[in-house]
Parts: C-alpha cells; sequence; structure tokens
C-alpha cells in the first residue's frame, strides 16, 4: 500500500467507513497487550450496537489472563484459523506499523480499504484512513472519543475493554502517560460498572508459577554496563515462556539505570528484546535500527541470529545513544512534569467528552 497523508480523518468519516457496505475485519498487533486486546473488544462491543457484522481477530494468542473480558472468545486466533481471502474493510487498532498486524496482511487485497486507529509515536499513517493521535495513553482513548462522537452508549463490554487498555498502557497509572483524561476516563468507566479489583485480579495477581520460575531464572542473569546506565536481563531459549516482557521493568527500576533491556529466547537465535528508556533517549529510535518499533520510553524488536551476536550489536546502539546525549552515571534523568509539560487542557472537561488535543 502506498503512504497516506498525515492527516487524520474526521469521526463522520470514520463513522461512515464503519457502517458503509463490506465485510469487515477488526485487528490488532501480535503479542497482543491490553490495549490491543481491549481496543478489539470495545470495537467490537461498539460495532454490535451499530449493528455492524464484522469479525474479530489476532494473529496470535490471547493470554488467558484477558479471559475474564466480556467477549473475549469472539477473537479468532489468526494463526491457528487463518483467514485465507481478501476483506473489503480492515480496521486496525494499537499497531504502530503495518508487519505488527502479522498474517492479517494476508487479508489485504486491491479492494481492501483499510482503516488505522493508533497512538504510537512512531505512528505511521498507513491507513486509507487514520485516526492517528500520540497524545493519547492508549487505543482505547481513542475509541472512548469515538463513543462520544457516535452516540454509542459505553455498555459493561464497552467499558472492560476501554478500561483495560487504559490501566495497562499507563502501567496502572504509573508512566509518564498517566494523564489526568486518562483517570477521568477511567473514573467514568468505573462509573459504567467496571471493577477495578477484578481487572486487577486477573490480569496482575493471577500469574502462573512458572512465569515467576522464569523471572527468578531471568534474575539471575541481571548484570550492568557503562558504569551502571544500561542494565541487562536474559531469558534462554530452554526457559522461554509467553508473556514475560514486563520483566524489563525489573532492570530498569535500578536506581542509576538509564536505559535497560530484556533478552529473551523465543528459540534457538530469534531473541524478543524489550527496550525501556528512563532518559531522553528515545528507545524506539533503536528498536527501529533493528527493525521494531513502539514508544519513545518502552520498545521492542525481534533478532535472528547468535546471541553474542545481538549483545554486540545491542550494546554499540545503547552505548552510541549514551554518547551522543551525554549521560553520566550518576545523573537523575528524570524531571517532574507539570501540567503544562504534560500538555494538559481543561477544556475537554468543560464540554464533556471533546478530545484533549484538537
Ligand atoms: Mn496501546
Amino acid at each position: 500500500m502506498k503512504p497516506r497523508a498525515q492527516m487524520n480523518n474526521n469521526h463522520q468519516e470514520i463513522f461512515d467507513f464503519l457502517t458503509g457496505e463490506g465485510e469487515m475485519l477488526i485487528v490488532s498487533h501480535f503479542f497482543p497487550d491490553g490495549d490491543a486486546i481491549g481496543s478489539v473488544l470495545a470495537l467490537g462491543g461498539m460495532l454490535d450496537q451499530l449493528n455492524v457484522k464484522h469479525t474479530l481477530a489476532i494473529d496470535d494468542i490471547c493470554p488467558e489472563k484477558y479471559s475474564f473480558m466480556p467477549g473475549y472468545e469472539k477473537i479468532r486466533n489468526l494463526r491457528k484459523d487463518p483467514m485465507a481471502r481478501k476483506v473489503e474493510k480492515l480496521v486496525i487498532l494499537d499497531a504502530g506499523a503495518l508487519p505488527r498486524i502479522g498474517s492479517a496482511q494476508q487479508c489485504i487485497g486491491d479492494e481492501t480499504r483499510v482503516l488505522n486507529i493508533d497512538h504510537h509515536f512512531t505512528g505511521e499513517y498507513y491507513g486509507h484512513l487514520n485516526l492517528v493521535k500520540v497524545e493519547a495513553a492508549a487505543t482505547a482513548e481513542i475509541l472512548y472519543d469515538l463513543c462520544a462522537e457516535m452516540d454509542i452508549e459505553i455498555n459493561i463490554s464497552i467499558a472492560y475493554g476501554l478500561y483495560v487498555g487504559l490501566i495497562t498502557d499507563t502501567g496502572r497509572f504509573r508512566f509518564a502517560n498517566s494523564s489526568q483524561r486518562a483517570m477521568y476516563i477511567c473514573s467514568e468507566l468505573i462509573g459504567k460498572g467496571v471493577d477495578p479489583g477484578w481487572v486487577t485480579e486477573n490480569i496482575y495477581f493471577n500469574l502462573p508459577f512458572e512465569l515467576i520460575q522464569a523471572l527468578a531464572r531471568a534474575l539471575f542473569t541481571i548484570d550492568l554496563h557503562f558504569g551502571g546506565l544500561v542494565c541487562l536481563l536474559r531469558l534462554d531459549h530452554g526457559h522461554y515462556i509467553e508473556d514475560s516482557e514486563w520483566f524489563v521493568g525489573y532492570a530498569s527500576s535500578i536506581k542509576g539505570v538509564a536505559l535497560s533491556a530484556f533478552i529473551c529466547e523465543m528459540e534457538n537465535n530469534v531473541f524478543k528484546v524489550s527496550l525501556r528508556s528512563r532518559c531522553p533517549i528515545a528507545v524506539s529510535d533503536i528498536a527501529r535500527k533493528f527493525g521494531g518499533g513502539g514508544h519513545l520510553k518502552a520498545a521492542g524488536f525481534r533478532f535472528r541470529g547468535s546471541r553474542d551476536d545481538l549483545l554486540k550489536k545491542l550494546l554499540g546502539e545503547l552505548e552510541q545513544a549514551i554518547q551522543t546525549h551525554e549521560l553520566r552515571p550518576g545523573d537523575f534523568f528524570v524531571e517532574p512534569s507539570t501540567a503544562e509539560t504534560l500538555g494538559i487542557h481543561a477544556d475537554w472537561m468543560l464540554n464533556g467528552t471533546g478530545s484533549s488535543k484538537d
């Protein structure tokens, strides 16, 4: 597909697309997280209300911890149950680049029209229609606005999808994207019947024992580089377990660590690398050099090759970034943000449902 203009479509155009003729498939990225699954389910609930037929799918397993969410069973796993035909309309949620949807790309034909709804900083306007808002804390936040614009009542299944998207993408309101607006929306969703304790119980206090065992193994490998500015964690192929990306948080939570990586060997010589930044360095730039992407402070990529080769290349990139930014061990990189630097505008609260930036 040819790249489109860097412009968002208005809500009427999005509405016309969603309610217009043609078979519609809704997908998100592989390794789906709470925002991917939550957004797919929320949009599914919105379309149910509009009586629009659709199929929900992801080219991967949706982790079982999300199975408490209404509609979870409707998400088709394209890896197990591929969809060989082309569709007329494809909605892509929370995927910063087209390859992130994996085999769902096979459903795109010459006639397929693509709607891209996303909030990634690296977000490309790859759709025929686009709704890309980097200021949104989660794709779920963009869908919340769409509900208001389209007069869709947020029922309990939509509410759970949106809430899970926001709570997981903000790291339970600990990351820099934990905006006043994100919290306001979540409070509204609790008002619609979402039980926050039930969400936490399912997503965060429901881990398999083997996952914590794998964490213990990964923690054994922890090491510091460049005077403590970089911290690495590894998990070898023999101990690979799904849903372990969050291990990187242990590396990045260490005093003085500016950049961290969790290097997870999924298969022999196939690695998934999760990167985190607590300094002005954009790890999305580093991930992009390896063919990946993500957010400024949280990004990732996959690598095929030997572990030594990966370590050498990755440490080389990290060192270069440190030198370019003149980071020194012992520096404290995070400044407190003010309402102004966070870009908070009070107008969305005054007019109720409008979006925060436009
Ligand atoms: Mn997201």
